[in-house]
């Protein structure tokens, strides 16, 4: 048996001792050109190969019969709670957790903001989790402010990441810098909230700079492989709108704001934001009916869409499915999934693919296309010819689908 304990961001020593080395990670060392690697493989690495490299114990809380985690907030100040609970909120989206406050000091994890910098710092014993600590400073708290779209939100959703078992994207702790640290071609922020690098600091990632407000992409896969995906009383379980309109409430309530850029005082500033969608099942749409900016919406999952502006800061997780997507009155362009879409495009001249599945398209006012890919699709839009019954629309679009294919360019549609 071995007791194990280790700090992580820290800028106070580290304590390591008897390092299980149960890691099998990949043991790059920072030297040399960073190397291509799957979602796999740097996930592997945040549970694995970080702790195998910097020679320390890995471990994880047991959650095999209680998914409950308790959590002591109680010595936070200011709106730290507020981050603390958002960020349990986070990881409660895409990990099989469940997070319950309490005021014993026995709790699983206990969180501070007396002492300086951001760590977490926690013991094990042969690979399970005993206690963890979370520290960041009330200064840290202050200056980077306490909205959703501050540096210290994430902070928080990553310092609870190493509370649970991840480590970081790379062979560095404290400090990094891309060009002589970075193990992985593709380590930042765009794919792991774990990384150390901004999505502009890697010169391989075409993304925006932006704040991360979720788990991303790797650190969902290396979360669940510690604690299962969330189960059938989770959040996002069945039916679920993201966005405008949504029916999540919480964290994720906010997220039409966030994506529009519209402040809400206390809880986000207007700066913009990065996120990964995890959804566990059912028939889920992504509403961006208020987006006033050319978007470009791709469905599948594991790719990135440009949303308010930006370019790559929303993702969709591996294993995700949305099925209806709605676009606001910018240009925009969608490609839909292999399933079954309803696209709705609103106003602007937008293009649509909607891949296979029976698809259904609504493109709206201005010159647009859509093209049904395979399947039997059925392309919409709001406006009626004069006379014209939504039956005759439908028969007209069935046989003008038929004549050109899957190809239905639509701007020659009047209203009545
Ligand atoms: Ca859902
Ligand atoms: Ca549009
Ligand atoms: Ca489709
Ligand atoms: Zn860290």
């Amino acid at each position: 048996m071995s007791l194990d304990e280790t700090a992580l961001d820290s800028e106070a020593s580290h304590t390591h001792d008897h390092a299980s080395g149960s890691g099998s990670g990949n043991s790059t060392s920072g030297t040399g050109s960073p190397s291509t690697a799957s979602l796999d493989a740097m996930a592997r690495y945040l549970t694995h190969g970080y702790f195998a490299d910097t020679n320390q114990g890995r471990g994880t809380f047991d959650t095999d019969r209680d998914n409950t985690l308790t959590v002591n907030i109680t010595a936070l100040t200011g709106q730290a709670k507020q981050l603390a609970r958002w960020s349990f909120e986070v990881w409660e989206t895409v990990a099989d957790l469940n997070f319950v406050e309490t005021g014993s000091a026995n709790a699983d994890i206990t969180f501070d903001d007396n002492r300086s910098g951001a760590y977490a710092a926690s013991s094990s014993i042969n690979g399970n989790t005993v206690s963890a600590q979370v520290n960041v400073s009330s200064s840290w708290v202050n200056s980077h402010g306490g909205a959703i779209d501050g540096y210290a939100m994430a902070t928080y959703i990553h310092e609870i990441g190493h509370a649970l078992g991840l480590g970081h994207q790379g062979h560095y702790n404290g400090d990094a810098d891309f060009d002589h640290d970075a193990d992985f071609a593709d380590d930042s922020r765009q794919l792991s909230i774990q990384s150390y690098f901004e999505t502009d600091e890697n010169p391989n990632t075409n993304g925006s700079n932006a704040n991360v407000i979720s788990a991303q992409m790797v650190d969902i896969i290396a979360i669940q492989n510690l604690y299962g995906a969330p189960d059938a009383s989770s959040a996002t379980a069945g039916r679920t709108i993201w966005g405008a309109n949504t029916n999540l409430d919480g964290y994720w309530s906010h997220l039409d704001a966030m994506l529009t850029g519209t402040r809400i005082p206390g809880i986000y500033d207007g700066d913009d934001v990065a996120l990964t969608i995890y959804d566990r099942n059912g028939i889920d749409t992504l509403n961006l009916s208020t987006s006033t900016t050319d978007d470009t919406i791709n469905m599948r999952w594991g790719t990135f869409s440009d949303v308010g502006g930006l370019t790559g800061n929303l993702a969709i997780a591996r294993g995700t499915m949305i099925e209806f997507v709605t676009t606001g009155s910018g240009d925009d362009t969608v490609t839909g999934n292999n399933v079954t879409n309803r696209i709705i495009t609103g106003d602007g001249d937008d293009i649509v693919h909607a891949e296979r599945g029976w698809d259904k398209v609504w493109t709206g006012k201005g010159n647009d296309h859509a093209f049904g890919g395979h399947g039997n699709d059925l392309c919409l839009y709001t406006h009626l010819r004069a006379h014209e019954t939504v039956l005759e629309l439908v028969y007209r679009l069935l046989l003008e689908k038929k004549k050109k294919k899957n190809i239905i360019q639509i701007d020659e549609y009047k209203r009545p």
